[in-house]
């Protein structure tokens, strides 16, 4: 299994210098750094420029994978055809960029937007079947890029269509693509399933991708959730995919506002201490995951 880290740990904006995080996550021992798409929105970024990114990655030995929140215009299950429409355009655009720098991995709450919005009307089965259909087109054009796409399974507080593993299980089966994959997340799982190893053992070859982090989105083993019994479930299914960590300890800013973090969840979050935990994460992850029984 390879090992990486989401860089808005690092940052309280979603847009950040890609090349400073994968120099920094080589030095730190990771195998991946995910980096959030926010910096690849409106074409701010020259294909030029996204070569050097590639550039960067491969120099460093380190892989490249994507993480994206949509916002409400880029949002494939909207009621409204138009948007959808424009989301589809959106994504697709999108895709290109990430296989022209070689990214293969885009997950997160690709098939609704983010933050979610709990004073908006909703209906959750139309918007599903709406979110399928989008997912149907996009997944060829994931499949001509070879990116695979992760519907990351969302807490009930964050997103009202896919709570849980099986209902991304229904949601995958109905898309029917080999690049539309399940993406779990620990901090979400812990919320809404009974059990992390069964709901990891239930995914199976259809896990595409996995977020790691504690119950209060601290660094893996600063809290209370079940790393053995996840590791366990991993190896039971012989899960070969990419590990993201995705801590959120910093107050502050957009991300800060998005994730709910209102506290800083360490005494002194400077970038030393926060490479510190990291390296640390690693170390412990590593240890529990990679154990032979
Ligand atoms: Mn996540």
């Amino acid at each position: 299994m390879k090992y990486g880290i989401y860089n808005a740990y690092w940052e309280k904006e979603w847009v950040s210098d890609y090349k400073y995080y994968i120099e920094k996550v080589k030095k730190l021992g990771f195998d991946i750094l995910e980096i959030s798409c926010a910096t690849l929105q409106n074409d701010s970024l020259t294909d030029h420029q996204l070569l050097e990114i590639k550039k960067c990655a491969e120099d460093n030995g380190i892989i490249l994978t994507a993480g994206y929140g949509p916002t409400k215009k880029q949002n494939v299950s909207s009621p409204d055809q138009h948007i959808r429409k424009q989301a589809i355009i959106f994504f697709t655009n999108l895709i290109s960029k990430l296989n022209l720098m070689n990214i293969k991995f885009l997950g997160g709450g690709l098939y609704t937007y983010w933050p979610m919005d709990m004073s908006m009307p909703r209906n959750k089965q139309a918007d599903v079947e709406h979110a399928v259909k989008s997912m149907q087109i996009l997944s060829k054009v994931a499949e001509e890029n070879d990116v695979t796409l992760g519907m990351e399974v969302l807490n009930r507080y964050e997103s009202y269509m896919i709570n849980t593993c099986t209902e991304a299980i229904d949601f995958v089966d109905a898309v029917g693509s080999s690049h539309v994959k399940i993406m779990l997340d620990t901090f979400h799982m812990n919320i809404e399933e009974d059990n992390m190893g069964a709901a990891i053992r239930l995914a199976g070859n259809k896990l595409g991708h996995l977020h790691i982090g504690e119950q209060n989105r601290k660094v893996p083993g600063k809290g209370t959730l079940p790393w053995a019994e996840i590791g366990q479930a991993l190896r039971d299914i012989n899960y070969q995919h990419d590990i993201v960590m995705e801590p959120f300890v910093m107050s502050g800013g957009t991300i800060g506002s998005d994730i709910r973090v209102w506290r800083d969840l360490m005494i002194n979050p400077t970038e030393e201490q926060l490479d510190q935990d990291a390296k640390g994460a690693l170390q412990f992850i590593h240890h529990v995951f990679e154990r032979e029984d």
